[in-house]
């Protein structure tokens, strides 16, 4: 029997922020990932796929050349300001002189992983490759997503090898806007995704990633905070994996962000590291087995390596923990998948059966038939206002992210760490400090960067109220702020409350180094 391939090349450590030590999608993460399975003594189990730069002609399938062309000039800026300039063109991109090759080569990766998939040599494969790819799109690169890797890969197998059925399933916690456009004139291609959808008040606040989409994408919307293995899970076994059976794929190549993933400061969500493994194995019952998985997000150190480790186990049929499910599904998840089983039963014979029988259920436990819920989308204001940003340059990647919490404050993980009473007490008075500190400095203290911080630091309860603004946002009086995870909104508010405010995205607290500081803040309707 063939063994597990893994792409991983070293230079894909030349892509990096230079001027923004603390965004998230940093070498780190390769790094990081690497050495986990290096020391758990799991790469010489596998086969080292060589990677090699895609050519133009594969980055075609998905993209214009006048992209490459935008692109090929980062090779010769002539400093770190001027790549910093070139970025502002595009949505949370940066680049150095070494990105662009860097991204082919990430694009390279993902197609020969998925080639030695879909020839046989390997009987599966990890491509571990950054920059990730499923957000870009034709023209747009953006959310830390250079070119398509996925989507390049699939269109490249299905030419190559004249492919009747690919599917592409992405777990990464992010809608993959990029990937689903990409694909959307492939008639050999079928993604299907669950991510954040937050009644369509998330990045990247588009109808399109709702249940209600018909095309060749399926999604699985989220739209609370805080799910874990319980929601994925069911996720997978009443939906995803009958629909991946039903359509018979020749091959599944895997976007595999683990942002959704227990600690991740961007994500939200607590699926566990062993989840992970055992969705992957759920995948390898389908295609005979021949799953491709391709990195893309993943921002808890602690968790996504942990995470890769166990997905990696998976493909090589290695035992994996139980998992210990204690908790009810969350209802509002189950609005989501009862929302996305309805809407599929009309193409799939697997979802109409499901519905048949919840149905039958529902009257035999002479309970009201639920009926369809209607498509929540509020982001469209949010939308257009994010758009402006963009359209007026008036952002870079330079601090939009907070620096990176230690583990020790995220709540959950703080289980993976082992703390002791006096690192809590010192914790504890630390807190108190920086408390005194917020407070009392803060009206004489209002440079306008640590100013927003502070605003939306107040409201971290995760409560909009309507503020009294004073300083230099006197006019932003009356205005919600976001706080630093807006995902608590969701779960504060009750939803009769829900669709009187604009929510400013959580994927990450957006700070800015313009002068303007209506950006962190909306109108209360
Ligand atoms: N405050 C991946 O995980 N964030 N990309 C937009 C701005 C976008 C993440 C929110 C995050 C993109 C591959
Ligand atoms: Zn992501």
């Amino acid at each position: 029997m063939s063994s597990t391939g893994v792409v991983y090349d070293q230079r894909h450590e030349l892509h990096k922020c230079l001027w923004d030590e603390t965004f998230p999608e940093n070498p780190e993460r390769l790094f990081a990932v690497c050495d986990r399975l290096k020391n758990r003594g799991l790469f010489e189990r596998t086969t080292l796929i060589e990677c090699k730069p895609a050519t133009e002609e594969q980055i075609l399938l998905c993209h214009p050349s006048s992209l490459l062309e935008k692109l090929k000039e980062s090779r010769n800026a002539p400093d770190a300001e001027a790549l910093e300039n070139a970025c502002k063109q595009f949505e949370e991109i940066y680049l150095t002189q070494d990105s662009f090759d860097c991204a082919l080569l990430a694009v390279g990766g993902a197609i020969e992983a998925a080639r030695a998939v879909a020839t046989g040599k390997c009987r599966n494969a990890f491509a571990i490759i950054r920059p990730p790819g499923h957000h870009s799109y034709e023209a747009n690169p953006n959310g830390f997503c250079i070119f398509n890797n996925i989507a390049i890969a699939a269109k490249q197998v299905v030419k190559e090898f004249d492919l009747k059925r690919v599917l592409i399933v992405d777990v990464d916690i992010h809608a993959p806007q990029g990937t689903l456009r990409s694909i959307a004139d492939s008639e050999q291609i079928l993604l299907i995704s669950i991510h954040n959808y937050m009644g369509g008040a998330i990045w990247p606040f588009m109808k399109e990633t709702n249940f209600d989409y018909d095309g060749n994408t399926i999604n699985v919307p989220l739209n609370a905070p805080g799910l874990s293995d319980a929601e994925y899970l069911a996720a997978f076994q009443h939906f995803i994996i009958p629909i991946a059976i039903e359509y018979n794929p020749q091959l599944i190549l895997v976007s595999a962000g683990f942002d959704a993933g227990l600690g991740d400061p961007l994500g939200g969500q607590k699926v566990t590291p062993a989840c992970f493994g055992h969705l992957t194995r759920m995948l390898m019952g389908v295609a005979e087995g021949k799953v491709c998985l391709i990195l893309e997000g993943g921002y808890f150190k602690a968790s996504f390596i942990e995470s890769a480790e166990m997905s990696l186990r998976a493909l090589l049929g290695d035992p994996l923990p139980l998992l210990h499910i204690h908790q009810r599904l969350c209802p509002t998840f189950i609005e989501s998948l009862r929302c996305c089983i309805s809407h599929q039963a009309k193409r799939w014979k697997c979802c109409a059966s499901t519905l048949n029988l919840l149905q039958q259920q529902q009257t035999a436990s002479d309970s009201e038939i639920a009926s369809m819920s209607l498509s929540i989308f509020v982001g469209q204001p949010i939308f257009e206002h994010f758009e402006r940003i963009i359209r007026d340059r008036r952002c870079s990647t330079r601090n939009w992210f907070p620096r990176p919490r230690s583990p020790h404050s995220l709540g959950d993980v703080q289980l993976l760490s082992g703390r002791t009473s006096e690192m809590n007490a010192v914790l504890c008075v630390a807190f108190l400090l920086v408390v005194a500190f917020a407070v009392f400095l803060q009206p004489v203290n209002c440079s306008p960067v640590k100013g927003e911080w502070r605003m939306a630091s107040k409201l971290s309860e995760g409560m909009v109220k309507k503020r009294s603004v004073y300083g230099p946002y006197k006019h932003l009086q009356g205005y919600a702020f976001m706080p630093k995870k807006s995902y608590g909104m969701w779960s504060h508010l009750p939803d009769s409350r829900r669709e009187g405010f604009n929510f400013v995205d959580g994927g990450g607290f957006m700070k800015s180094d313009n002068e303007n500081p209506s950006l962190f803040a909306l109108p209360v309707q």
